[in-house]
């Protein structure tokens, strides 16, 4: 990935790149709607707007926003700031960012693949020097907070079939979501 280029640039560039995510829309995915909505007034952030989800999956790009909010994409029928997607099939240990830029709060990259089952020692580094951020991935009991400046290390299992999310505990009604799925 380019680290030196910008967000807006970035939206353009990375819109071929999500033709994997797969939109999940059901009644799961309304209730983290609703409990997102609930985040947000309690983080006493702007809410973000309202997705239209659709009724069946899609393979298609699912970029729905740009501009202040940054890239969004939808996961698991949630509002997620979009930076990047990386395959680490190869690799077992991988480091993601936590980062607080302006307003923005979100994991770069967003979406990790990687091979059925695999499991790979994800490293979470916050990047921030103020903000506390979180992983947490709740089908695998994981919920680690990780202080500004600092580093904290999970071991995380890519699932058999379709995907998993993961986010941070206070920053997900802002979309600080992320995926696992098959590369
Ligand atoms: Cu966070």
């Amino acid at each position: 990935m380019d680290e030196s280029r910008g967000p807006d640039t970035l939206f353009d560039t990375r819109v071929a790149r999500v033709a994997t995510v797969w939109p999940v829309a059901n009644g799961r995915g309304f209730l983290r709607l609703l409990l997102s909505g609930l985040a947000v007034v309690t983080a006493g952030c702007a809410p973000l707007p309202t997705p239209s989800p659709s009724k069946t999956p899609s393979i298609s790009p699912t970029i729905i926003g740009a501009g202040k909010s940054g890239p969004m994409i939808v996961i698991d029928g949630q509002h997620a700031l979009y930076y990047g997607t990386a395959d680490i099939s190869n690799e077992k240990g991988f480091t993601v960012g936590a980062k607080t830029v302006g307003t923005r709060n979100y994991f770069r990259p967003t979406i990790l693949q990687g091979q059925p089952a695999q499991t790979v020692k994800l490293s979470i580094s916050n990047e921030s020097a103020t903000v506390t951020h979180n992983l947490t991935l709740e089908n695998q009991g994981i919920s680690i907070d990780v202080p500004p400046f600092s580093t904290r290390a999970v071991r995380v299992t890519f699932p058999t079939f379709e995907r998993f999310e993961f986010h941070c505990r206070f920053h997900r009604g802002v979309g600080m979501i992320g995926q696992l799925q098959l590369a």
